[in-house]
């Protein structure tokens, strides 16, 4: 059977940077993010006994080898033992926006796979099932994108993982006015995985524990200024969340350093537009992109300034966006 799926990427407001299982895919801590509604991931997935392999295509290439292929085909496997099917299956996925430069391509992409993945092999999942099955495809972040919205990806407790998944804290229409724009500054391919990155820091990194000692009242604060749409609190706690996090990075040995000039001419572009009272926070995931946190009604005038500034590739301006859906549109 066919399915198609299509899944939004999403930023995280408080971030997750470190596993307590790395097998199950388990946080050290709660995280909160809102999904873009312009970034977005479709996937076609089709299982059939006329495949001898399993083929995935990301962006009209067929992919061979490497990490992408290995978690993906992984994946699979959790579908086709939980369905109890043994069939190959077709992957067609796309992406309208690049693929891993830091605008969580994985998240939007393996939400997709587990939604069209699961349908397909003849599964019938809920939502709390299915982010749990995104969280298992290898990318963490996976199980926030299919709820879509605001959404708490929950640590959990138990060693299974059964009660660590995300729940939807606010839909989009609870914040019509909330505004991201995302400033691309590169396009090319992040040197460490953020997989690879947030294992290294829990090995390496002398601050870590504090990042987990106020990881608590930065949950509170963001929770409490999504149900009160107050900028201010989520967006002051949202850009130091990300400047602890980017602490985290660039204290674990071997550094992770993600920023680049044009990053950080944004960064200072930021502090000066709210100093002078256009209200407008940063955060930034592993990797260089800027995304920029405001309100409608600032929006036109922050990215018009934006495209003045240096090193700027591209600016993408974006609301909030919903679930995972299924479509008719199949890539093939
Ligand atoms: C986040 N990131 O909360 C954080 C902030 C990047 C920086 O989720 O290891 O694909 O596959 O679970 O979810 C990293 O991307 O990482 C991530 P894994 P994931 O958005």
């Amino acid at each position: 059977m066919k399915v198609t799926a299509i899944a939004n990427s999403n930023i995280a407001l408080v971030k997750y940077w470190g596993k307590r299982d790395e097998k199950l895919i388990l946080p050290n801590n709660s995280n909160i993010s809102v999904a873009y509604d312009k970034l977005n991931t479709i996937t076609t997935v089709d299982f059939n006994p006329d495949y001898s392999k399993d083929v995935f295509i990301l962006d009209g290439n067929e992919i061979t080898e490497g990490s992408v292929l290995k978690k993906t085909i992984e994946h699979l496997n959790i579908i086709r033992q939980r369905a109890n099917i043994q069939t190959k299956a077709k992957i067609a996925s796309k992406n309208n926006f690049p693929t891993a430069a830091g605008l969580a391509s994985s998240a939007s992409g393996f939400s997709a796979l587990a939604f069209a993945g699961s349908k397909a092999a003849g599964l019938n999942l809920d939502q709390k099932e299915l982010s749990i099955l995104s969280r298992l495809s290898g990318s963490g972040s996976a199980s926030r994108s299919l709820i879509g919205g605001f959404a708490e990806w929950m640590k959990g407790e138990k060693a299974d993982g059964s009660d660590s998944y995300a729940v939807q804290i606010a839909k989009p229409e609870h914040w019509p006015e909330f505004r991201i724009i995302v400033a691309i500054v590169s396009e090319t391919k992040k040197k460490v995985s953020s997989t690879d990155g947030m294992n290294l820091t829990m090995k390496t990194c002398p601050l870590y524990q504090g990042w987990l000692d106020t990881i608590e009242q930065d949950l509170k604060n963001v929770r409490k200024g999504i149900a009160e749409k107050n900028l201010t609190l989520v967006g002051s706690t949202a850009e130091s969340n990300c400047l602890k996090m980017h602490a985290l990075m660039i204290t674990t040995q071997p550094s992770l350093i993600y920023w680049t000039p044009a990053t950080l001419e944004i960064i200072h572009a930021v502090l000066d537009w709210r100093e002078k009272g256009l209200e407008s926070y940063f955060t930034i995931d592993a990797g260089p992109q800027v995304k920029i946190l405001c309100l409608e009604k600032d929006a036109q005038e922050i990215n018009d300034k934006l495209r003045l500034l240096q090193g700027i590739k591209k600016t993408i301006l974006c609301g909030v966006g919903g679930e995972a859906k299924l479509s008719k549109n199949h890539l093939f």
